[in-house]
């Protein structure tokens, strides 16, 4: 009798065990999130992240993916092997349970936990109900064990093929092309995943193969140095302002924590967090924690050296974020992941944790380190200048009617027509050249505005900087519009702005900088086509009684053939600047609306201008590099 009942409970649970992987195939995306590309590679994060289970426990040190030739996946580990013996309740081998039973991951016994586990964490089983054939290969007990599973059904019991000495896992998975858009899988994504897995698990060796032809290729993934060397990684194309890469750990009960830390001269932070090995890209407790000890931290250190002075204010989290490159990992039994895309951290125990560890173990670093501490302090202490300075500039447009009651700029000499639609300015570079324009110009419709270069000229141009720079200011007041959000077009005081520069470096660099300026912060400016840049001449040429202009280098190859028939000499002068021409010159060959030619400046320049900008004063070192090499005439600027 007794037999007879254990039997039905064992069928009934075998039952329940098709039916669970049944509904996998009937709704895929519940249990990897989709079957596109992402649901595909989620297929080798779930089998990889067992085998990393087995290294954290202690067990397994080398790891290797391979994409085989007929695109099928092969995992290997040399942990102890998944278990052979008989489930009591099951009664078929546990290495059949972990394939076959939906949820079968979860707790491991023996006060262990499973740290690792995709954002979805389902195990091998769902990866078995996804594949048309999956086959496990199992080192233990002296022995090799092989069993084949087909759609998450199994097809040949548990059998020994061999002795070996070793101990380890291999698995082998067919994606199904009936559940996946697609099967084939992309080298990049699976490195980019497995080098971040190795980062965060310090010690593991990944390696990772591809066998397909024409694409073979080989890397292995092997970091002693954890997210110490992820940062250092991260920091790659920037530079870094101090030599150490700050790096902590502290293990407490179920509460595991890294955190590595290292400032670049760059304007933006890079903060990455993960919680199990997850990324969790909407923050959560731990980076709350994280942030505001590194806030208190800084400021307080700051007071107590008097880098901060007493009724200064405090610096804030942007200023204090600003050029940091950070990765903080946390590990924990039972993490809650909440948010839009679940990869918000909950559990609020973690928050006073990193608080509390980040405190102790950065204060004691700044302690020891102050001549880092002082250079990254100083980087803070220039963010929060600038960040002041900006909402200076904003402010100094925002007042409230202060347009109208601003007093025109001194430098500005205006025009006297009040009708914007047929007024233009004028921005000239340069003092000199701005008083022959002044000179040269028609005062009733045409205003000048001089920019002096050096200010423009601003070292590594931060668009804040910009902001506050008198002539910036002069060009804002002038226009009467305002900038950002609260740009007007109503209040354009001029419907032709025309930027007048040197037909040389320096001149190409001020148009950029002005064209940044205008696409970001006045960009219907440009939409409306109210941007011109000037054309003036870069030869005159003398012969005889005749003066010739001439504005290209092929014009004037043109002209010289043109001319050679003719007798007499020819005097050449080459324009290095404006400031070259007097005012009847300029007028002449520039300014007159009749002789004139403007370059109606497009979206498609201020974007251009404004990635040049980017590029060159921007974060990444080789886009730069890359950059001067291919524009060498920018290659002499003072950037
Ligand atoms: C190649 C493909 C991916 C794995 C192991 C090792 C053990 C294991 C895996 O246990 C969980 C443990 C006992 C209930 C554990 C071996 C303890 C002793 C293991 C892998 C829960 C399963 N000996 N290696 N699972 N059991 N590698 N690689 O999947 O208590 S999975």
């Amino acid at each position: 009798m007794a037999p007879e009942v254990k039997q039905d409970q064992y069928n009934a649970e075998q039952i329940q065990v098709l039916e669970g992987l049944e509904a996998v195939r009937k709704r895929p995306g519940m249990y990897i999130g989709s079957t596109g590309p992402r649901g595909l590679h989620h297929l080798v994060y779930e089998i990889v992240d067992n085998s990393v289970d087995e290294a954290l426990a202690g067990y397994c040190k080398n790891i290797s993916i391979t994409i085989q030739k007929d695109n099928s996946i092969m995992v290997e580990d040399d942990g102890r092997g998944m278990p052979v013996d008989k489930h009591p309740k099951l009664g078929i081998p546990a290495v059949e349970v972990i394939h076959t039973v939906l949820h079968a991951g979860g707790k491991f016994g023996g006060g262990g936990y499973k740290v690792s586990g995709g954002l979805h964490g389902v195990g091998a089983s769902v990866v078995n109900a996804l594949s048309t054939e999956m086959t496990v290969e199992v080192k233990r007990n002296g022995k090799i064990y092989q069993q084949t599973y087909k759609r998450g059904k199994t097809v040949t019991p548990l059998t020994e093929v061999g002795e070996s000495r070793k101990t380890g896992s291999k698995t082998v998975f067919w994606p199904d092309p009936e559940i996946f858009e697609d099967v084939v899988f992309d080298y990049g994504t699976l490195e980019h995943r497995l080098r971040e897995m190795a980062f965060l698990n310090k010690g593991i060796r990944i390696i990772l193969k591809d066998e397909r032809e024409g694409r073979k290729k080989k890397e292995e993934f092997h970091y002693e140095g954890g997210i110490k060397e992820f940062v250092k990684h991260l920091n790659t194309n920037k530079e870094a302002i101090h030599p150490e890469v700050i790096y902590f750990e502290l293990i407490k009960q179920d509460l595991e924590i890294e955190v590595a830390m290292q400032y670049t001269d760059s304007y933006s932070e890079l903060v990455l967090s993960y919680a199990n090995n997850i990324s969790t890209t909407e923050g959560g407790t731990h980076m709350a924690g994280f942030k505001s000890s590194l806030t208190r931290v800084f400021n307080d250190y700051a007071r107590r050296n008097k880098i901060l002075k007493d009724n200064d204010d405090a610096l804030t989290g942007d200023d204090i974020r600003e050029g940091l490159t950070a990765v903080v990992s946390v590990k924990l039994t039972e993490p809650q992941f909440e948010g839009q895309t679940k990869t918000k951290l909950g559990n609020s125990e973690m928050r006073g944790f990193v608080e509390t560890s980040t405190t102790e173990n950065l204060t004691a670093f700044l302690e020891e380190n102050p001549t880092q501490a002082k250079t990254i302090l100083e980087k803070c202490l220039r963010a929060a200048r600038a960040r002041e300075a900006a909402r200076k500039a904003r402010d100094l447009t925002r007042r409230k009617g202060a347009l109208e009651s601003f007093s025109l700029p001194g430098k500005l000499a205006d025009c006297s027509e009040k009708d914007p639609t047929i007024s233009e300015i004028f921005l000239v570079e340069g003092d000199s050249a701005g008083g022959s324009a002044k000179e040269g110009r028609d005062r009733k419709r045409q205003a000048i505005l001089p920019l002096r270069g050096k200010i423009l000229n601003v070292e590594k141009a931060r668009l804040d900087k910009i902001l506050n720079s008198d002539e910036i200011k002069n060009m804002i007041t002038a226009f009467g519009c305002g900038i950002g959000s609260d740009f007007d077009l109503e209040k354009l005081r001029y419907h032709k702005i025309i930027i007048m520069t040197d037909a040389d470096v320096d001149g190409a660099h001020i148009r950029t900088l002005l064209l940044t300026f205008f696409y970001r912060y006045m960009t219907p400016l440009i939409e409306n086509g109210f941007v011109y840049a000037a054309q003036p001449p870069l030869f005159q040429v003398k012969k005889g009684k005749e003066v010739y202009y001439t504005y290209t280098e092929k014009e004037q190859e043109k002209l010289m053939a043109e001319l050679s028939d003719k007798p007499g000499k020819a005097d050449i002068q080459r324009y290095k600047g404006l400031g070259e021409m007097d005012a009847e010159q300029l007028w002449e060959t520039t300014m007159d609306f009749h002789k004139r030619t403007l370059v109606q400046i497009t979206l498609d320049d201020a974007t251009a201008a404004d990635e040049i900008f980017t590029t060159l004063m921007g974060d990444k070192v080789p886009p730069r590099k890359k950059f001067i090499e291919e524009n060498a005439v920018y290659a002499t600027l003072d950037i």
